[in-house]
């Protein structure tokens, strides 16, 4: 796979790749399924479980402050994304505006097409992660999550959910879909936490 996608870190640029990735020429799309199309007139982004029920709409999130952030991007597949940027709601502004049960600790992470994926708390509140709907300047493409995809740039990026559309807090941790198929719970890159048997 190296070559024509991939290339082996410069040297000033390897203390920024994680153990066992390359470098991605462009930015890959990783996708199980079909990609929803989703207009952000009917996106919706609902809370549940642990927290008072609630429904955001695309003006609620517009309403909310914007910010920018610069993130690197790891895939599980081996491909990093160094500096890619985004705007959107960080993760921090959004939590101001729900109230959650101080007994949940794990999050479930909802998108159009039913794809989940889990999240501790504590890894989910963290000030990084984003609501991001622009990338780059333009606006979300649908294949990389458009219009509203989550961005956790601490874990591996199956964690960053695309197309979100709610998050239900829970109680105890409950698996997601790769997660429930043989990737680890947490997946931080650093530490190669790749899949749930370690290996
Ligand atoms: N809804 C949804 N979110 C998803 C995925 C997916 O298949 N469906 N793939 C995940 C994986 S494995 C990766 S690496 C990133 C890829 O994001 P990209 O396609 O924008 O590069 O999205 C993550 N979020
Ligand atoms: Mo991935």
């Amino acid at each position: 796979m190296l070559g024509k996608f991939f290339q082996k870190p410069d040297e000033e640029l390897s203390d920024r790749v994680p153990p066992g990735q390359y470098l991605a020429k462009g930015f890959p799309v990783l996708t199980y399924g079909e990609t929803p199309q989703i207009d952000t007139r009917d996106w919706e982004l609902k809370v549940w479980g642990l927290a008072a029920p609630k429904t955001f709409t695309w003006s609620d999130f517009m309403e909310m402050p914007q910010r920018e952030l610069t993130a690197d991007f790891h895939c599980v597949t081996r491909w990093s994304k160094l500096d890619v940027k985004w705007r959107g709601v960080t993760v921090t502004d959004f939590l101001n505006c729900i109230e959650v049960d101080p007994k949940a600790v794990h999050v479930m992470e909802h998108c159009y097409g039913g794809y989940t994926t889990n999240i501790s708390m504590e890894d989910f509140a963290r000030s990084q992660n984003f609501f991001a709907h622009t990338l780059s300047g333009e606006p979300l493409p649908a294949e990389h999550g458009g219009p509203m995809r989550l961005v956790v740039p601490h874990l591996y990026a199956w964690k960053s959910a695309k197309w979100i559309n709610g998050l239900e807090f829970l109680s105890e941790e409950e698996l997601g879909f790769w997660e429930r198929n043989g990737y680890h719970t947490r997946g931080e890159p650093w530490a190669q936490e790749r899949y749930a048997d370690g290996g």
